[in-house]
């Protein structure tokens, strides 16, 4: 599969605005700050299609976008973000789980996880989630140009001991970067929505 184009489509900020949608859908969760958007604008091969920043919290909706192969990309908020109030981080919960729970369109869930440091607490917990949820997912170690040889070898066995993966493959790296790994992933989206 190749992607060569995609739209932004719409934002949605409260849980009730969630729109039924006619085209399979793909999602990409992780904490914030960890590559998600970048991901998703090297996926598409479109530099600034979802918003990048060097501030954390950035992406505080839902965002939607559309592909020319009639795939949708979602870019979930970012969770794990310190400076962020109980109540809000309490919102963005609920926003999300809303988004995942009885979804008949949301054909894959991309985990994404930092490469450089342990899955996290809240990692673990979207994993959990995710193997009671039922939904497929994939988790992609980001950030990879950032390490080395040893690190690499690592970072794979911390990722399957301290998390556990019940479906889809094997984590793998990923670069926005260097596009490490967007071959993969590629496979792999297209695997889901066969
Ligand atoms: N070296 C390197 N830096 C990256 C990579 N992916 C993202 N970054 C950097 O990490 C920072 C955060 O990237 P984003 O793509 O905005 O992360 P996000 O997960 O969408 O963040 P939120 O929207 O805040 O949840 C930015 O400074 C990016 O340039 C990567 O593969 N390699
Ligand atoms: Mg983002």
């Amino acid at each position: 599969m190749r992607i060569r184009s995609c739209k932004y489509l719409y934002s949605v900020v409260n849980p009730g605005d969630f729109k039924d949608e006619r085209y399979p859908q793909i999602a990409f969760a992780g904490r914030s700050n960890v590559g998600k958007s970048s991901l998703l604008n090297r996926l598409v091969g479109m530099k600034g299609i979802a918003k990048v920043s060097q501030t954390p919290g950035k992406t505080r909706a839902v965002n939607f976008f559309m592909t020319d192969v009639n795939l949708m990309l979602v870019d979930l908020p970012g969770f794990g973000y310190a400076k962020v109030s109980k109540s809000m981080r309490e919102q963005w919960g609920k926003l999300i789980e809303t988004y995942l729970t009885d979804n008949d369109m949301l054909k894959g869930l991309v985990h994404l996880v930092d490469s450089r440091h342990p899955p996290t607490p809240l990692d673990q917990e979207l994993n959990e989630w995710l193997n009671e949820s039922g939904i497929e997912y994939l988790v992609v170690l980001t950030k990879a140009d950032k390490l080395s040889r040893n690190d690499i070898a690592k970072c794979l066995s911390t990722a399957k001991k301290e998390l556990v993966l019940t479906t889809g493959s094997e984590p793998i790296l990923f670069s926005s970067k260097t596009g490490l790994g967007k071959k993969e992933l590629l496979r792999w989206i297209d695997s889901q929505i066969q």
